[in-house]
């Protein structure tokens, strides 16, 4: 207990309602005293590191006020909050995205300019903050933003990793990871909240006590304490500010005096590594679950840290526990924070005395469950054996949740035992496992697909049961989208600036499907000049850094294809390069001036591997080989180039993506659940060559689906073509084998090495069918090259695809949560 001084109210009120001054004097002055009193430095000895701290700090300060005031208007309005729980928030850089969103951009350059600094290369002092792995990750950080400039009260809920997602080199052509230790340089984004900590319990055993109402206590458990960060939202148009909050162990209590004294001083630390260790690093993993002891250990602690967090500030309304739902909507990011059912769950049954039917109300209305995958090595399960050890009351909650939804389901479906054990969320194999998803859809009251194909997918297959059980309306589609504060008017400011131009102000920016207005100049020849234009110079700005990163010289004016994402054999950049190999085989036929007259293009290539993925680190090596073989080939010379652009990240994607005259979104149908980046391409005036998977599909709904270009088998057609391709295959396509070869020919290198990659791309090895989609792959890559050829015809789809995209905003992604899943509604600050 602290005592207080007596501060009056009156004055305290006067200080907070003045708004921090937003002119470049005042600004300049608190930088200046930001450099002096929180860096100790002064403007002789400012490096372009101190002068992004001093300038952050300031923009920090006018976050943190609005922060304050946003929370008091939530709670003195009693509103529901959304905790968007995600084990990922990919956020990347924040200082540009706050100058834009306070509106002070010009001001702060300004400001930059008597510093002595250009405002351009201070931005690039910033690290990204890199806490998720992709699509996942970063479409959590977009509905944070969304949530905030929508004026919804959201906030996210993760873990503030040590390490964020690694640093991929390139040696040799190979992957090599390095840490990405982010936390080296001071964080002015995010401040520390010691006052914020929750006891998490790890271990122990259970004992039945008739002191609690559940009759169970929890016993002889190892307990760590974990402490809450927090990280403004800034958002653009608004004066409300969202928050992430991120949990990270503390180590101050785990001290071993005993051991200290006894003299060993590096055992009296073990505990604090070992508490230490639980938030060191995040997965690598993407659409591939680790299942790895420590991994269930961090997302425990999240979740536990995180319920309880809710409930602390569900208690300081006074409401009673039957309005709970009515304050608190819990949206679970995939599986990964599923066990906050559980949690939720043995908090009001062991520690809130609540009959187990209330408790199950409670949770039940308040949490639902986003599915992001369907791909079985990515769909969570865990041993009953380590959750018992790790977990021993949540295992025994999980078991009881089992045996009512099953007895329910016993009462209300006549059903044989095969259904039952087909929908129980224990599975019975051995070890017996936990089906995360399971759990989620029974602990939810919604279940939601992130694209329309990919939540019809999952009702039709992995969940059909459970849609028999609950009825169809539990299972809702909310199309993914992005935001266009980010990935429009942050990254690409030529492009913008045509918008607002045309749109008459930048209020396009938080209502973006007013960008459809671009459609009525498609016809003015001076505004097709300058789109054509911005795409240009957003390309020399991608050419300039590939000549950085990579030491490629590309010419800005050839086509650039790109395909930047994770590398996964579903998403198939191994077909991708295998076309690479078959435009470089029929270029090297032709004559010298036959050459000269083929669409030049620069295939540029970027993502990383999971560290542990043996044939996606090949297809690295790979790509890599290939690149070197062609961009060294005298013949070919500017008409092809191959570039491996290394270290893909949130701030590479955000030079990369304006840059695009086609990108690929190619996964084998029915594979990508949605897809993100396809959206920020077409926003950003690029064309698209993909498959009829995820977004793709309402992609080419809403464009036309003759501006886009599309190939390859449906989903529903996938089975059986992999059924012929083990039983009755066809023989290869004659381009496909030409390609093979090339490889066998050894000219990309040992071609026993690339060997695996051969056998996964035909024949019965051949998962995702590169083989069956190679042949109209290439017819869509020629269509691709006529229409470049007709550059009238390419500018006006361009324009027509970037004026239509109005629907992927994820401002209107979190509008359809809100009204069909949270039932809330926005409130702005100051309304
Ligand atoms: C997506 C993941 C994912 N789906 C497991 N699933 C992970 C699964 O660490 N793990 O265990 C991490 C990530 N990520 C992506 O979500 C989909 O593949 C994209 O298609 C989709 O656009 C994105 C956002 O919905």
């Amino acid at each position: 207990q602290t005592k207080r001084s007596d501060v009056s109210n009156s004055e305290y009120a006067k200080f907070v309602s003045q708004e921090v001054p937003r002119d470049e004097v005042s600004i300049l002055n608190s930088v200046f005293s930001h450099l002096a009193y929180t860096f100790h430095k002064n403007p002789s000895n400012t490096e372009a590191m101190d002068a992004y701290n001093g300038i952050a700090f300031t923009i920090r300060d006018r976050l943190l006020k609005r922060l304050e005031d946003t929370d008091s208007h939530f709670i003195s309005i009693n509103a529901k909050r959304i905790n968007y729980m995600s084990m990922e928030f990919l956020i990347g850089r924040t200082f540009d995205n706050a100058m834009l969103a306070l509106g002070l951009r010009k001001e702060y350059s300004a400001v930059s300019n008597t510093l002595g600094f250009n405002l351009e290369d201070l931005i690039d002092e910033e690290r990204d903050a890199a806490l998720g792995n992709g699509g996942l990750g970063r479409l959590a950080a977009c509905f944070v933003d969304s949530m905030a400039c929508c004026n919804y009260n959201g906030w996210g809920y993760g873990l503030r990793y040590r390490y964020g997602m690694f640093q991929q080199q390139i040696i040799n052509g190979y992957q090599v990871e390095a840490p990405d230790c982010w936390m080296d340089n001071p964080n002015p984004w995010e401040f520390p909240r010691p006052e914020i900590s929750y006891k998490v319990k790890f271990y122990g055993n259970i004992a039945k006590t008739p002191s609690t109402s559940s009759g169970y206590t929890w016993e002889n458990a190892v307990e760590y304490d974990v402490m809450a960060f927090d990280t403004p939202v800034p958002a653009f148009g608004t004066k409300n500010v969202g928050n992430i909050r991120l949990w990270s162990c503390k180590t101050n209590d785990l001290f071993d005096l005993n051991r200290f004294n006894a003299g060993d001083y590096p055992g009296a630390t073990g505990n604090m590594v070992a508490a230490d260790i639980l938030t060191y690093v995040l997965y690598p993993n993407d659409n591939q679950n680790a299942g790895k002891e420590l991994r269930l250990k961090q997302e425990y602690m999240f979740v536990s840290a995180t319920i309880q967090d809710i409930i602390h500030r569900f208690k300081l309304t006074g409401k009673p526990w039957s309005e709970f739902h009515e304050l608190v909507a819990i949206q679970l990011n995939d599986t990964h924070p599923t066990l906050g059912i559980a949690e939720l769950q043995r908090i009001l049954v062991d520690e809130e005395a609540m009959s187990w039917d209330a408790a199950w109300d409670i949770v039940t209305k308040s949490f639902a469950f986003t599915n992001h995958t369907i791909l079985p090595e990515a769909l969570e399960k865990w041993p009953v054996p380590m959750m018992g050890k790790i977990l021993p009351r949540h295992l025994g909650i999980i078991f009881d949740i089992n045996l009512f939804f099953l007895q329910h389901v016993e009462k209300s479906i006549p059903s044989e035992r095969e259904f039952l054990s087909r929908i129980s969320i224990i599975e019975e194999s051995s070890p017996q496992q936990v089906r995360m998803a399971y759990l989620a859809i029974v602990g939810s009251h919604r279940v939601n697909g992130v694209a329309q194909i990919h939540s019809d997918i999952i009702k039709a297959t992995i969940f059909s049961e459970f849609v028999k059980v609950f009825g169809s309306d539990k299972f809702v589609n909310v199309t993914n989208g992005v935001t266009t504060r980010r990935w429009v008017n942050q990254c690409n400011p030529g492009l913008s600036a045509l918008i607002t131009e045309t749109v008459g102000d930048e209020s396009w920016v938080d209502d973006y499907p007013k960008a459809h207005l671009l459609e009525s100049r498609v016809n003015d020849e001076d505004f097709r000049k300058r789109w054509w234009d911005v795409k240009q110079a957003n390309k020399l700005r991608l050419a300039t850094y590939i000549k950085d990163t990579c030491g490629i010289t590309v010419n800005h004016d050839a086509l650039f294809d790109i395909q930047v994402k994770r590398i996964h054999e579903y998403k198939r950049q191994l077909m991708n390069i295998l076309g690479v190999i078959h435009r470089y085989n029929t270029l090297k036929k032709m004559t010298p001036e036959q050459r000269q007259d083929q669409v030049h293009r620069v295939i540029i290539f970027a993502g990383k591997s999971a560290s542990g993925y043996y044939i996606a680190k090949l297809i690295i090596k790979f790509i890599n080989s290939v690149a070197d073989v062609v961009n060294n080939d005298k013949d070919i010379g500017d008409v092809l180039k191959v570039v491996f652009i290394p270290d893909y990240c949130v701030s590479a994607a955000e030079v990369i993506v304006p840059a695009s005259d086609i990108s690929q979104h190619i996964s084998t149908a029915g594979t990508e659940a949605s897809g993100t980046s396809n959206m920020k391409f077409v926003m950003n005036g690029g064309l698209i060559l993909g498959t009829v998977d995820g977004a793709n599909v309402e992609i080419a709904e809403e464009v036309g689906d003759d501006q886009i270009f599309m190939f390859g088998v449906l989903a529903h057609e996938v089975d059986e073509f992999r059924f012929n391709l083990r039983y009755h295959p066809d023989p290869l396509d004659a381009n496909l084998q030409a390609v093979y070869d090339t490889i066998k020919s050894g000219v990309f290198g040992n071609p026993d090495e690339f060997n695996p990659l051969v056998e996964c791309s035909h024949g019965p090895g051949d998962n995702y069918l590169v083989s069956v989609d190679f042949a109209s792959y290439l017819m869509a890559q020629d269509a691709v090259d006529a229409l470049y050829k007709d550059r009238e015809s390419w500018i006006t789809k361009s324009i027509l695809c970037g004026s239509r995209m109005g629907k992927f905003t994820s401002d209107r992604s979190i509008t359809d949560y809100a009204e069909n899943i949270w039932n809330i509604e926005p409130s702005a600050v100051d309304a």
